[in-house]
């Protein structure tokens, strides 16, 4: 009989869950095992899923299990390997009356979400879930998720790895080679545009970036701004936010917490500080992670980081501390 693996997505009815719910079952993220989904949705659009998962079982997925779709949360946690959690509530809209437009707003609203599903999480989940936070402010609520949860044993991340993507596909665009050849991309800090991508300590060809990349007017004009800025740019250009690159980068996420890290490698995802690089505690930063052998996700420790890099990181930890503050009252 062949494996089985649990997966709640929320936010099933939006543009990322159109792209990712299709490719968690088809046999390339989750290998050989079979893929129970749990779709999991906001009361009033909740019947939508209805639709989703006629196309699925239209599909012929041989590697999808159960399908089911909800707006209860709870039920939807119970035994689950992973959760990503894609559902939040997007700037600019009408909330209970009021227009949703400040940015502590915003982190009150998706806070308060993530306080019901990090209970959930904590309660119901597997003891070893993991759970992948892309709805945003996704490092703060991933911190918010994380404390409600109060279950140490499963491992709260915050995706960096669209933002790693996106850097891998600018350097190897610069140093006119294939993506393939560029590994150890991290990003540190908050998925915003105060995160910093790491141009020093990326590998191409067994060559540190730092040996590659001798311009730092390239670096401080173009890569850092157009890394930071990229989700912008491609609303400006779609009219609507990163959908199928958010989607991949999610799956890219699974895979590489799946499957053992190659040697001199790493994969980017911000998870819980705990004192490596003199990052400030009590936040979800980005960090190189690794997976062992025995599948465990840790936090690679031997990078060293240059006088430009801990200034740069800085800066985003101390948006962290500020957005740890603004929503205070969901961490008691
Ligand atoms: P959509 O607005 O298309 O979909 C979001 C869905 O979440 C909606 O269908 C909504 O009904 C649902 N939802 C809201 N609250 C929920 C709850 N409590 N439980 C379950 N579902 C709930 O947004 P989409 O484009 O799919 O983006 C989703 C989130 O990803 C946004 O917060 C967006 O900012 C964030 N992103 C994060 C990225 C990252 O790299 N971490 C990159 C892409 C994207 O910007």
């Amino acid at each position: 009989m062949k494996d089985r693996v649990k997966v709640v997505v929320t936010g099933a009815a939006g543009q990322i869950s159109y792209s990712l719910i299709p490719r968690l079952v088809d046999g390339q993220t989750f290998g050989n095992k079979i893929v129970d989904l749990e779709l999991v949705e906001i009361p009033q659009v909740v019947n939508k899923l209805e639709g989703l998962v006629m196309e699925l079982e239209d599909s012929n997925f041989p590697h999808m299990g159960d399908v089911n779709y909800t707006a209860n949360f709870e039920e939807a946690a119970k035994d689950a390997d992973w959760f990503l959690l894609v559902g939040s509530i997007p700037r600019g809209i009408v909330f209970n009356g009021k227009k949703i437009e400040e940015r502590a707003d915003l982190l009150q609203i998706n806070g308060g979400i993530f306080v019901g599903q990090g209970e959930a999480i904590g309660k119901y989940g597997k003891p070893e879930a993991k759970i992948l936070v892309v709805g945003n402010p996704a490092n703060t609520n991933a911190l918010i998720g994380r404390h409600a949860a109060n279950n140490k044993s499963q491992l709260w991340m915050a995706m960096t790895m669209l933002d790693s993507n996106r850097a891998k596909s600018m350097l190897s665009k610069k140093l006119d080679t294939g993506i393939e050849n560029i590994s150890k991309m991290i990003i540190w800090g908050n998925h915003s545009p105060t995160m910093y991508p790491d141009y020093e300590n990326f590998i191409s060809k067994n060559t540190h970036g730092k040996d590659l990349i001798n311009d730092i007017d390239w670096v401080n004009n173009e890569f850092l701004p157009i890394i930071q800025q990229r989700g912008k740019a491609v609303i400006d250009s779609r009219g609507a936010s990163s959908a199928t690159s958010a989607a991949k980068a999610a799956l890219d996420t699974i895979v590489a917490c799946e499957n053992p890290t190659q040697s001199g490698d790493c994969f980017s995802a911000a998870v819980a500080t705990d004192g490596s690089y003199d990052l400030p505690d009590g936040i979800i930063c980005g960090m190189p992670l690794m997976t062992t052998p025995d599948r465990k996700v840790e936090i690679m420790r031997d990078i060293t980081l240059s006088d430009f890099a801990k200034k740069k990181i800085k800066v985003s930890t101390d948006e962290l501390i500020e957005e740890r503050a603004a929503v205070e009252n969901l961490l008691k």
